[in-house]
């Protein structure tokens, strides 16, 4: 199904008196406190944030999983999940695929498919922690970082093949993120197991065309609880100066030990021109998939603001993938990424509110209560006219849940897809 103008016409309509009050009042108080608005309404509608395919029907655990209905089977039907969520947010312009979850069938009908709904392809991500129908090799004790040569090198063909699937569509990135490690200490070999990792990695390096990133993702612990290979930005960081040049670090926010300053990690990869990627989501505890700022909102706007000096003050750090990384295991998944693409974009443009030379200033002085006071000032605006205001300016819906209960899109999907769908993926 797709949501005509006219569609979002009918579900703004009783919001935009409210909506053009709300906007006024904060535009004004804005400006006369120096912001330059229309810029800042620049920056939201150019903020695109790719939606991973994966997260588009429910997330399950290892205790169970509950279905949504009406979820995508295809790929086609993800790109069209995606084209929905785009319509009403006007920031969901790309999709980011995992192989083999997602190959294409047929290549031209899926390239004028996510054309015609505005839809890029983002990274495509590869999958060596689940062993695959007929496969010769198993990954069960590592993949990219096997003692095997013959596991090494089906994992290594992998990750070229989804280059190559990517290419075919218009990506221009390759990310891997690993599962290899160890459950219990002494099984692996900490030093083989990262060299087998680096060669591996850097064999598909070679593979990677000219005007393609690398985006080597860590993660903690999980599947593997005693050790990860690539288990830290300083490892990812390693592995990525070893390839080259096309080679950056990704973060994902679910990937941190309790309390790690994630600001911080951001800050420093920006500084050394290495972080290519960004996966959302927050968590409680560890890699829980949740809603993006459901539990850690101001850490979150801590995140952007560092994100948004780097983009002011690194050219030497390209511009970045970014992308949600979620799993929903209670929430409708469209309903869920709307709230993470909300919660984004808000702290998005609350940090673009921080005044950064007053914030220099205060910092040179060593005034740390100005420094919080600046920080906290842009933390405590109300931002959503903004974001109202930069959706309603591309054609989208001013409240995107709303809009998306008024129009009974999840009964859509159940009437054309039926009930008992289930969508490829974790
Ligand atoms: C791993 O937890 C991860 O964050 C990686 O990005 C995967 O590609 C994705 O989730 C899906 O498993
Ligand atoms: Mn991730």
């Amino acid at each position: 199904m797709k949501i005509e103008a006219q569609h979002l016409e009918d579900a703004n309509k009783n919001l935009l008196d409210a909506h053009k009050d709300n906007f006024d009042y904060l535009a004004t108080k804005l400006t006369n406190n120096g912001h330059n608005v229309e810029k800042i309404l620049n920056k939201l509608a150019e903020f695109q944030v790719a939606i991973p395919s994966w997260a588009l029907g429910a997330g399950g655990t290892r205790f169970g999983r509950f279905s949504f209905y009406g979820e995508p089977s295809t790929l086609e039907q993800k790109i069209e999940d995606v084209g929905l969520l785009h319509s009403l947010t006007q920031t969901a312009g790309a999709v980011s695929l995992h192989i083999p979850w997602d190959v294409p069938e047929d290549y031209n009908a899926v390239k004028e498919l996510a054309s015609s709904l505005d839809i890029k392809f983002d990274a495509v991500n590869s999958n060596t922690f689940q062993d695959q129908k007929d496969a010769a090799e198993t990954y069960k004790y590592g993949s990219l970082s096997n003692t095997s040569q013959a596991v090494r090198e089906q994992a290594i063909q992998h990750n070229l093949d989804v280059i190559n699937i990517g290419n075919k569509l218009g990506s221009k990135a390759l990310t891997v993120w690993l599962a290899d490690g160890s459950c219990f200490p002494g099984q692996n070999n900490f030093q083989t197991a990262f060299q087998n990792t680096q060669d591996s990695l850097k064999d598909i390096y070679k593979g990677l065309p000219d005007d393609w990133k690398m985006l080597v993702e860590y993660k903690p612990y999980e599947p593997n609880f005693y050790s990860t290979v690539i288990q830290d930005w300083g490892a990812s960081l390693m592995l990525a100066n070893e390839c080259g040049e096309k080679a950056y670090t990704l973060v994902d926010l679910g990937h941190h030990l309790p309390n790690s300053n994630i600001e911080q990690i951001v800050s420093i990869l920006q500084l050394k021109g290495k972080l290519g990627g960004f996966h959302f989501n927050d968590s409680k505890y560890g890699d829980d998939d949740l809603t993006v700022g459901s539990i850690k909102p101001y850490a979150l706007f801590l995140i952007f603001n560092e994100l948004v000096y780097g983009m002011e003050n690194n050219p030497q750090n390209p511009d970045l993938a970014w992308m949600i990384d979620a799993s929903h295991n209670v929430k409708d998944p469209l309903e869920d990424l709307i709230q993470s693409l909300e919660a984004i974009q808000e702290a998005y443009a609350k940090a673009l509110l921080i005044d950064q030379d007053a914030l220099k200033a205060a910092q040179l002085n060593n005034d740390v209560v100005k420094c919080q006071e600046i920080l906290q000032e842009a933390y405590r605006t109300d931002v959503r006219p903004l974001l109202e205001k930069a959706r309603l300016n591309r054609g989208g819906a001013i409240s995107p849940i709303k809009a998306y209960r008024e129009l009974d899109l999840r009964n859509h999907l159940i009437d054309t897809r039926g009930k008992h769908t289930i969508a490829t993926g974790l």
